[in-house]
């Protein structure tokens, strides 16, 4: 059954797979050096120069690959599994598929021989080989060809079904995707104006206010394009998973409007410290930040209440006693519900980052990857081994190789990112530690810092070790001789009760229109502003040329 897409999705989650591997093996080497084990000296000869070259192999693989290419093959799996209907444009599909391979390729090559130490934000006047920024390019269109293939699917879909409500895992996978595609013309215009003429050589100067601002106007909304597949599954499969009901299936599909509607005009909240941005902007867009918890905590609550209606389906009493009885013996859902744990934790980060006040004391400190290896290195990523549990095992006909080896992956990730965040965390808000920098040889880090610096070197190997476990078990699926005994079907919620959708929950005009009316009212007086302001004057820096 629709095996087209089984193969591409497939080669979607290996190719995100395969970067995972490479950029998460050199984060056990950051947290080394930041207590003094510099092992990076020792691994020149496989090519890797310095501590910040393997920064931007651990982020641009992990933050803009692996996501990347997971999410556009899950996101395509979803769609034709819960439209039941296969992709309208297959060849348009595997079109998105090549031209990301060709974009990681241009962009992975100069990245490996330290023509690309800019790390995954590439904030200029840090400039890196044209390839670089080139290669980043085609991975973003290609997802833009995927999603296009995605919408023509759900387009055909609702012509053979007029009238007929949109089945909630398709809507929220294309709300997802059309969120990205409006998202990634900030970066679009970063790269193709900006960044690529300068990087040729084409223009002398860039202007790096206006660069960042493009940037953020793309750099926040990624968060929600890596989480939203994660709510995909933690709305439209876990309540599945532990034969429970999904509480509310109206308010899981406002929260993904709602989440369309928000997620792009926020971007200044990067930006607070930045002197070229007018303080009224920051307030605009420090307010509309505010009103993203508005479906974040809709989610915390649709999402534990599903999971009281599975606990207490499976025998759970009293006040907590639901939580015991939900199925931890089912590495599916542990690694999910232990990825909403820490990224709970996470949240109540952001909501700490949004502050002006007290964003002016974390900011650019190691509080922040403190935050965000709770989002997308767990809240996210621990969500994408979860589904990897029983994905991989369908795409493959294969069972997964070790049940409990996965329940040992979900936990000791989960014991690890505690460690590693709960260091960071302290690290940066208490004592300044900054972020980006080889702490092992600052000659500032105080002897407090040690514990701290130990704690999290402690918890990175530990995630070290977790994502070894990850592998082994995946590798061990793909090579397995046996064969599945009964199909794995993608697992779908249903809702407590079953309202009618209202149409405005169906429906794709007022919420697009809305969409850009406020992304023109938060950004286009700014970046008129900035434009007008123009300053195309600073020169390249690089590593290479010494510029
Ligand atoms: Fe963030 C910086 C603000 C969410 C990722 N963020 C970053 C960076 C990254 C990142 C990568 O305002 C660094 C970029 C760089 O390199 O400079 N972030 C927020 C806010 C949210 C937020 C307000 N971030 C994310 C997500 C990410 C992510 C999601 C990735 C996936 N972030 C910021 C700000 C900065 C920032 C500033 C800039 C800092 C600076 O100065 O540089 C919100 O979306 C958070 C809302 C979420 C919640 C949590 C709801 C809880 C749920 C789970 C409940 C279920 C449970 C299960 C507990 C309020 C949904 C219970 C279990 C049972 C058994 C019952
Ligand atoms: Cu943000």
């Amino acid at each position: 059954m629709y095996a087209s897409v089984k193969k591409l999705t497939g080669w979607y989650l290996g190719v995100g797979m395969a970067a995972l591997f490479i950029g998460g093996s050199i984060g056990p080497f950051q947290k080394l050096e930041h207590v003094g084990i510099n092992l990076y000296p020792g691994l020149q000869n496989i090519g890797l120069n310095s501590y910040y070259q393997g920064l931007t192999i651990h982020g641009v693989l992990n933050a803009l690959v692996w996501t990347t290419f997971f999410i556009v093959g899950f996101l395509t799996f979803t769609t034709v599994h819960s439209l039941k209907r296969e992709l309208t444009h297959p060849k348009l599909n595997w079109a998105s598929f090549y031209i990301m391979v060709i974009g990681l390729v241009m962009a992975a090559i100069p990245v490996l021989i330290n023509a690309a130490t800019v790390l995954f934000t590439f904030y200029p006047p840090l400039q890196a080989s044209p390839y670089y920024y080139i290669g980043l390019t085609l991975v973003v269109i290609g997802s833009w060809v995927g999603g296009w293939g995605m919408f023509l699917t759900l387009r055909a879909w609702r012509k053979e079904n007029p009238g007929e409500t949109t089945p909630f895992i398709a809507l929220a996978s294309n709300i997802t995707m059309a969120m990205w595609q409006i998202a990634t013309l900030g970066i679009a215009v970063e790269m193709l104006w900006l960044i690529i003429p300068w990087s040729l050589g084409w223009v002398d100067g860039v202007d790096p206010q206006l660069a960042r601002t493009f940037f953020w106007f793309t750099g926040h909304p990624i968060v929600y394009f890596w989480l939203l597949p994660a709510y995909v599954s933690w709305y439209g499969m876990v309540p599945k998973q532990i034969g429970g009901k999904l509480f509310s299936e109206q308010l899981a599909r406002l929260v993904f409007w709602l989440f369309l509607l928000l997620s792009i005009p926020v971007g200044v909240h990067h930006q607070y410290v930045d002197p070229g941005v007018p303080q009224g902007w920051k307030v605009v867009h420090a307010v509309l930040t505010y009103s993203l918890f508005i479906p974040s905590l809709l989610t915390a609550f649709n999402v534990i209440a599903s999971l009281e209606i599975g606990g207490r389906a499976r025998g759970g009493t009293g006040l907590l006693g639901w939580i015991r009885t939900l199925p931890w013996d089912n590495p599916s859902f542990t690694a999910q519900n232990l990825a909403m744990i820490l990224f709970a934790f996470g949240g109540i980060g952001g909501l700490t980052n949004a502050s002006y006040n007290l964003n002016l004391v974390i900011h650019n400190t190691i509080w922040i990857p403190g935050h965000f290896h709770l989002t997308v290195g767990s809240g996210v990523t621990l969500t994408f081994f979860g589904i990897a549990y029983w994905l991989v095992p369908k795409l493959a006909n294969k069972p997964l190789f070790s049940n409990k080896m996965a329940l040992w992956q979900a936990w000791t990730w989960f014991v690890g990112m505690l460690l590693m965040s709960n260091g960071l965390h302290i690290l940066g808000l208490n004592f300044g530690a900054p972020r980006r920098t080889m702490l092992g040889v600052a000659p500032y880090a105080s002897s407090d810092w040690q514990p701290l610096l130990i704690e999290a070197a402690l918890g990175g190997i530990i995630l070290g070790v977790s994502g070894l476990l990850f592998y082994i078990n995946m590798i061990g699926t793909v090579r397995s001789k046996k064969t599945l005994t009964a199909a794995i079907e993608m697992p779908v919620s249903e809702p407590m009760e079953a309202h009618p959708t209202p149409a405005w929950l169906d429906t794709w005009r007022p919420w697009v229109v809305a969409t850009l009316v406020l992304i023109v009212v938060s950004y286009g007086p700014l970046l008129a502003y900035l434009i007008s302001n123009l300053n195309m004057t600073s020169p390249g820096f690089s590593n290479l040329w010494g510029g």
